[in-house]
Formats: C-alpha cells, structure tokens, sequence
C-alpha cells in the first residue's frame, strides 16, 4: 500500500482535450496546486470549436453566458462583438483565456491519446500516444466534449467520387471556396441548418438532401452593443450566480403559464415575440410545452405555420416541417435565413424519406432511386457519435481488464455523469448523466471541474491514491437519471440524445434531465457526505 502511494507518476493529474471544460481544468487543478498536465490532439486550444469551422458554424447560447466564470479579470478583459458567437471569435477567445492564464505551457499540442490501461500495483494509468512514448498518471480527466467524434455514413461508391467530400465538424483550415461549385450538403441537424443558407449564396447549385426535418428557429443574431456589455460586466459576478439556479444555466426568460392558460390569440402572440426575439428560448414560453403533448403541438402548429409563410413553394414547405415529433424532443435548431434558402432558385430540397433516397456515390455525384444529383462538393452534415463517442473508441482498459466500451456495451452505466465502475482515478467532463447538452455545457463543465477539483484536494489531504465509483452506487444513478428522462418527451422522436443515429449503439437516453441545479445539488450531497458512492483508500 505505502509503496504503491510512493510511486512515480509522470504527473498527478492528465487533461485530454484544451476545450472549455480542458481549460478550465487546468486552471483549478494547476490553482489548487496539483501537478497536471494536459494533451490536445489540435494543435491549438479550442476543442470542438477548433474542428468546426463550416461556413455559418455559431453557438446558439448568449456569449455572455458561453463564457468561462472562473477568471474575474478575463470576465472584464473579453468583449464579446455578437449576441450568438462564432466559431472564430469562441477560438480566439480560449485562446486569449489560455494565454492570460498562463495554461498553455501545461498543454501538449498535436499529441493524441490512442488509449489507456489502469495499473493496480502503482496505482496509475498508463497513457499511450500516437506521437510520444506513454506516461503513468495518478488521475485522468476526460475534457473530450460531447459532440467531437463526427460520424461518416458510408455510401456505395464513397470512392469513386472525384470532388471533395468535406465533414461540417473536420472543416478544412483554409478557406474552402464554394463559389460557383454544385454543392450537395447531406444532413440538417444544426450544422446543416447553419450552413446551408451561406453555401446556397456561394454555390451554383445547392443539393440539400434532408432525412428528418428539424424544428428551426431564427437567431436573431446581431451586434452586443458597448452599453449592453457595460451592464452586464457591471453585475457580471451576479449574473453567474444567478445562472447557476436556472436549468438551462444561461440566463432566459422563465414561463409561468401553461399553455392553455391563455386563449389562442394570446398564445401565439407570446410565440411571436419569442419568434421576434430569436434563438431556442421559444420552447419555453410556457411552462408545459415539455410535458405535455397538447401544449406542445401548438407551438409545433406555430412553427408550421412560419414555414408555409416563408416557404414560396407549398410542396417544399410541407417537406420541410416537422411531424410525428415534439419541438424539443429532438435538439432544436437556429438558423439564420434557413427556410428563406429553399426559396433561391438555385437551392432544391431533396427529400429522402417522401420521395427519393441515395444509393450511393459516383464519380460525377450523387445516384438516388431517380437520377443522378451532379456536385462538385458533397458536405456531410451527418452529426457526432454523441456523449459517449471519444469515449467508447480509445482503448480504455479498466482495473479488471475490461475496455470502457465493452462495459458500456448496453449504455454509458457511470456515477453522478463523471466516473465509472471499474475505472480508478478516470473521470470524464461533460458526458453521459450529467446535464451537459441539455444546458449551458460551458457552466456544467465548469461546475464538474470544481467539484473534482475538490475531490482531488480531499484525496492529497487524506494521503487517499485511489477512488472508484461503487457498482450499486452507478445503477442507482442511471435508475435516478432514468426516471427523469421517462416523464419527458426525448423518447419521442430518434436523436442523438438516445443513441438513435449510430447504429448499433444502445437506446439510451444519456443527458441528466434534472436540470442544471438539481444536478449541482447531487453532486454537492456526494460530496459532503465523504464522497458517498465512492470506495476511496
Ligand atoms: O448533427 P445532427 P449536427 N443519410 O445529428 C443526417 C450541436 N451543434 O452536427 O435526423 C442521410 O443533429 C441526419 O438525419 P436524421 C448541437 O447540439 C450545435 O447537425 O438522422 N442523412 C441529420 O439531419 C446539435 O444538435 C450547433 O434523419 C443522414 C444530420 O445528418 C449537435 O451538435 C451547431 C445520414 C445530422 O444532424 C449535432 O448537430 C452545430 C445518412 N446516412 C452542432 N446520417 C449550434 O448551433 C445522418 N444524416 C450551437
């Protein structure tokens, strides 16, 4: 025991991944005076924004509240120029955070984790690469996000196509110039709702082949003005505590009324200020468009009808809107002139579950069951093997043997959306059980980060070298996040939030959908019960 506790580590605590959650790993770990050491497979910080640079790519949380809270002085020092970020401004902003903080001398760039095995007798796990020798660590943080593992359909004839097949969320470094070129984009999920209406202005001839329709409503994106940025650096600190209660974890306007508490003139009026208004706060305009089927249809019927009323074509409009599903239950998108694009003359939509489907590839373009669609360029929209993706294809090899994918083999079983049964000293930021997706997943991150940070400093005071969650500990919590997930609508339509657009991967619902606060709470309870849940020695 004393000898495994004396034994050499390369350094106490390993972060993959220099994204929000990696970053402000670093910084409470390095803080609390923990020697750690970070590995990003980029080469620079920025994570899954590092990655996603198609043409439109932007978040659809306020960027006051996409923000790291840990730094007072970054807080002032930032100046956000967009009420929606994008992916640009989000990459320079982590790389102004690391630089300020002095993170990026912990980090080592274009150096990636292929797998990693726990170590019983030294108490450690042995990190391999693809570019250094391995390294023994005491603990591993996963800050690998839960939307960074993209997914690649394979067609017939993949192959043989003779112009450029590009991912949304592998976008090339360097410009990638589609002006004049025949553009197909397969998927509209957010991605390829946020690209499709830039590409159509580029584009000869824009292809959007669309599976599901999604729910999108507009941004509204524009300008944060110098004064809107001075109140809200003014109380900056109290907006963070007060995000912090709320749900979502960004700040928004919370409903008080179901939907049938008002008549259908008001019901509608209310939908379209937040229509007016802009980005996902929609769904929340009454308290049980969530819960209630009934509820939800009207704003299903809402959104209907903003469709018919922009789309010119009816046709193209009744492809476009969503049925068989709540708004919700599968992410809802925001998009900027996304439904006014199927109104250029040069954009057509192909429907592939009404009338048409792909049968595969060739050199000139896209075969379907009708004719030959000829692009230049084919961008796959397709999406991420989401939550548990990083997770389940590195060799993760547990105390026992086992590999983490093989023991999540039927669902991501984990103890409070951070560790796992069988696998010592490993835990991950922002996966499966924990609020995540479901909310602001730069506060959820940030929220996990400091509760580990405290774990860590209570293993150093306590000369504790091992944690691991207890098996009953971890079925108690996918029962608990299991019963939150059952009275709601996500098990009403196939997402990615139940592994449905993976084959093969279990039909689990994997967020925590207590909400944000109720998730801390948990969480804080472990914590000041001694880590309950946990065998600690
Ligand atoms: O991926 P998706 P995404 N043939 O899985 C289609 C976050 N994000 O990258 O729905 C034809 O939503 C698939 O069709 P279907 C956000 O959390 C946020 O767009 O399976 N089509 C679908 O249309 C988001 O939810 C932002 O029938 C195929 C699309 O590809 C999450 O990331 C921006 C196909 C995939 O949509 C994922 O979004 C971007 C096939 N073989 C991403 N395979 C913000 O705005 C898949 N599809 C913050």
């Amino acid at each position: 025991m004393t000898t495994a506790r004396n034994s050499t580590v390369d350094a106490e605590v390993l972060v993959v991944g220099a994204g929000f959650s990696g970053l402000a790993a670093l910084y409470h770990f390095r803080n609390a005076g923990h020697h750690v050491m970070g590995v990003e497979t980029n080469g620079d910080v920025g994570g899954a924004w590092y990655n996603n640079r198609y043409p439109g790519a932007r978040c659809d949380v306020e960027s006051h509240d996409y923000s790291l809270s840990m730094s007072p002085e970054v807080e002032q020092e930032w100046t956000w120029s967009e009420r929606f970020s994008d992916a640009d401004e989000i990459r320079r902003y982590l790389g102004f955070v690391a630089n300020r903080l002095d993170l990026r001398r912990l980090i080592s760039f274009s150096t990636t984790v292929t797998g990693m095995d726990w170590d019983e007798t030294s108490r450690s796990w042995r990190v391999t690469f693809s570019e250094r020798d391995p390294i023994r660590v005491r603990y591993v943080v996963m800050a690998t996000g839960p939307l960074t593992s993209p997914i690649k359909p394979q067609f017939p004839g993949m192959d043989a196509f003779a112009g450029r097949i590009l991912h949304t969320a592998e976008w090339p470094r360097e410009e990638v110039d589609l002006h004049g070129h025949r553009v197909a984009v397969i998927g509209t999920g957010s991605s390829g709702v946020q690209a499709i209406p830039i590409i159509a202005e580029q584009a000869e001839r824009l292809y959007v082949l669309q599976r599901t329709p999604n729910f999108v409503v507009p941004a509204r994106n524009r300008p944060i003005t110098e004064a809107e940025d001075r109140a809200v650096k003014a109380t900056y600190r109290e907006r963070r505590a007060t995000v912090r209660t709320m749900s979502s974890a960004y700040l928004k306007e919370l409903p008080t009324q179901s939907a049938f508490d008002v008549s259908e003139e008001e019901r509608n009026a209310r939908y379209q200020r937040f229509w007016d208004l802009g980005g996902t706060n929609i769904t929340s305009a009454f308290t049980d468009l969530k819960t209630s089927e009934e509820a939800n249809a009207t704003l299903a019927a809402f959104i209907h009808g903003k469709i018919r009323e922009i789309v010119r074509d009816p046709e193209v409009a009744r492809k476009l809107m969503p049925t068989g599903y709540p708004v919700g239950a599968r992410r809802i998108c925001v998009g900027t002139n996304y439904y006014e694009t199927f109104n250029r003359d040069n954009v057509e939509l192909v429907d592939l579950l009404g009338t048409e489907s792909i049968t595969g590839f060739e050199a000139r373009g896209i075969r379907t069951d009708r004719r030959l669609l000829e692009v230049d360029d084919i961008v796959l929209a397709t999406g991420f093997d989401a939550m548990t993706g990083v997770l389940t294809r590195l060799d993760i090899k547990g105390a026992n043997g086992e590999l983490l994918r093989d023991a999540w083999r039927g669902g991501p079983v984990n103890h409070l959306g951070i560790a796992v049964h069988g696998f010592p000293n490993f835990f991950y930021l922002a996966g499966p059980g924990s609020p995540s997706v479901l909310a602001n997943v730069v506060t959820t991150g940030e929220q996990q980060v400091e509760w580990l940070t405290e774990l860590l400093n209570d293993q150093r005071d306590r000369g504790f070298t091992r944690i691991e969650a207890e098996a009953a500990a971890a079925d108690a919590w996918v029962k608990h996040a299991n019963e939150l997930a059952e009275g709601t609508m996500f098990f009403k339509a196939k997402s990615w939030y139940i592994g449905a657009n993976v084959p093969g991967k279990p039909r689990v619902f994997m967020p925590y959908a207590g909400g944000f606060p109720a998730y801390a709470r948990r969480t804080e309870e472990v914590a000041a019960a001694g880590y309950s849940g946990f065998v600690r020695s």
